[in-house]
C-alpha cells in the first residue's frame, strides 16, 4: 500500500505556517483544499480526507467570490472525527492564484486554482492547436505568479512535432516547451521530473487535449475518467466537471481541472507584458512613449512586423488581449462603483428611518 503524504508533501511550508498563532494551532486543523464542489469541498491533512462546508461568517463577510476556497487554498478548519466532516472556518492567505474573469452581468474574479507555483498549459497537437490561445494562457500564467511550462501532448497523432515546437518558439518565448504523449508514454519521464520540485502544478488548457489523461499516466493509475474528443474538431466532451488535486508518487502535487470555454483575462497588464516580452523590447525604440504601435510615425513594432522580423497575427493578438484586459477592468471597476453607490444608499434609507424614528 502506498504510505499517506504528510501535510509538508501537501505543499504546508513556512510561508502558511506563518500565518497561524498558536491559538489557531489549538483550535483549528489546518487542511487544503482538494476537491471543490458547488459550495461543498473535501480537505486533506496529508493522513485523512474530510468532507467540508463553509462557517457562515465566511460566506458573510466574503467580498466576493474570490474570498471564498478554492481548489488549493490552505484552510483553517474545525474537524469532527467521528463523521469525517469538516468546518471551514478560515483561508489564509494565498502565495499565487490563477484566475479569470467570470463571464456574465458582472465581471467578477473567479480563481481556477490557489497557491500553484507551476502550470502546465496543456494543448494538443490535432485542430485544437492555437498559438492564440496559448498567448491568453500565458498572459494569466504570468498573471497569476506560477511558472508556466506549455505541454504539447498527443505527440503520437503527429508525424513532426518538432514542427510545431517550431511553431510555438514565438508564442512562447523563453517558456519551457515539452513534448508528450499520454497515451503512449512519451515525454512522461521527462514531466515526472520536472514536477517532482515544481511544488504545486495545475494543468490548463480546452477540453480533450488529455489533461486528466495526463494526469492518470503520471499518476500510474486511472483515476480521472477521460472521454473521447468529437472526430470532426477534436474538440472534447467536457469530461471533467470539478476541480481535484493529487499528491505524486514521485514528489510534487498535481491538480486537474476542466476545459475552459472561456478564458478571459483578468486584471492582466503585468502578464500580458511578460508573455509580449520581444513586442515591449522592440517598443523600447518607438517614437512615442506612449506608441500604441497603429498608426503612429517612427513606431519599431511595425517597422518589425514590415521587416518579417515580428508575426503580424502576434502583434494583433497582442492589441486585442490588451483592448479586452482594459475593458474588463473598466466593467470590474463600473460593477464596484455600483455597488458602493448602492451600498451608500442603503446607508442613507436606514439613516432618514432611523431619524424618522427617533422624531416621532
Ligand atoms: N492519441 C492520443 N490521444 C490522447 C492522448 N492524451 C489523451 N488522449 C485522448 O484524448 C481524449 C480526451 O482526453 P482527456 O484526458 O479526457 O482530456 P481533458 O483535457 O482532461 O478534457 P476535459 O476533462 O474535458 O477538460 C481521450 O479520448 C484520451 O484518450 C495522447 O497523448 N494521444
Ligand atoms: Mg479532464
Ligand atoms: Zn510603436
Amino acid at each position: 500500500m502506498p504510505s499517506l503524504p504528510s501535510i509538508a508533501n501537501l505543499g504546508w511550508d513556512p510561508f502558511f505556517d506563518r500565518q497561524i498563532s498558536d491559538d489557531d494551532r489549538v483550535r483549528w486543523t489546518p487542511a487544503r483544499v482538494v476537491w471543490e464542489g458547488r459550495d461543498l469541498y473535501r480537505l486533506s491533512t496529508g493522513e485523512r480526507e474530510w468532507r467540508a462546508d463553509l462557517a457562515g461568517r465566511i460566506r458573510h463577510t466574503a467580498g466576493s467570490r474570490a474570498d471564498l476556497p478554492a481548489i488549493g487554498d490552505w484552510v483553517l478548519a474545525a474537524v469532527r472525527p467521528e463523521g469525517g466532516c469538516a468546518t471551514i472556518h478560515r483561508v489564509l492567505a494565498r502565495r499565487s492564484c490563477f484566475s479569470r474573469a467570470t463571464a456574465g452581468r458582472s465581471t467578477e474574479e473567479q480563481i481556477i486554482a490557489a497557491n500553484v507555483d507551476t502550470v502546465l498549459l496543456v494543448t494538443s497537437l490535432n485542430q485544437d492547436f492555437n498559438l492564440r490561445r496559448i498567448e491568453r494562457y500565458l498572459a494569466l500564467a504570468w498573471e497569476s505568479g506560477a511558472a508556466p511550462i506549455v505541454v504539447l501532448n498527443k505527440a503520437d497523432l503527429c508525424a513532426d512535432p518538432d514542427a510545431w515546437r517550431y511553431e510555438m518558439a514565438s508564442a512562447s518565448q523563453n517558456v519551457p516547451v515539452l513534448v508528450t504523449s499520454a497515451l503512449r508514454g512519451d515525454g512522461i519521464p521527462a514531466l515526472v521530473e520536472v514536477l517532482r520540485n515544481g511544488g504545486t502544478t495545475a494543468l490548463l488548457g480546452s477540453s480533450g487535449v488529455g489533461k486528466s489523461t495526463l494526469i492518470n499516466a503520471l499518476l500510474g493509475e486511472c483515476l480521472q475518467s477521460v472521454m473521447p474528443v468529437r472526430a470532426h474538431d477534436d474538440r472534447g466532451r467536457h469530461s471533467t466537471t470539478s476541480r481535484q488535486l493529487f499528491c505524486l508518487p514521485a514528489g510534487g502535487v498535481l491538480i486537474d481541472t476542466p476545459g475552459m470555454r472561456e478564458l478571459q483575462l483578468w486584471d492582466a497588464e503585468d502578464g500580458l507584458q511578460h508573455a509580449f516580452a520581444d513586442i515591449q523590447q522592440l517598443a523600447a525604440n518607438c517614437r512615442f512613449r506612449d506608441c500604441l504601435h497603429g498608426v503612429e510615425p517612427g513606431c519599431a513594432v511595425i517597422a518589425a512586423v514590415e521587416s518579417g522580423a515580428l508575426d503580424a497575427d502576434r502583434l494583433e493578438s497582442y492589441r486585442r488581449l490588451q483592448r479586452e484586459d482594459r475593458f474588463l477592468q473598466s466593467r470590474h471597476d463600473e460593477t464596484v462603483r455600483l455597488e458602493r453607490t448602492r451600498q451608500a444608499r442603503q446607508g442613507a434609507k436606514a439613516m432618514r428611518l432611523q431619524n424618522k424614528l427617533r422624531n416621532r
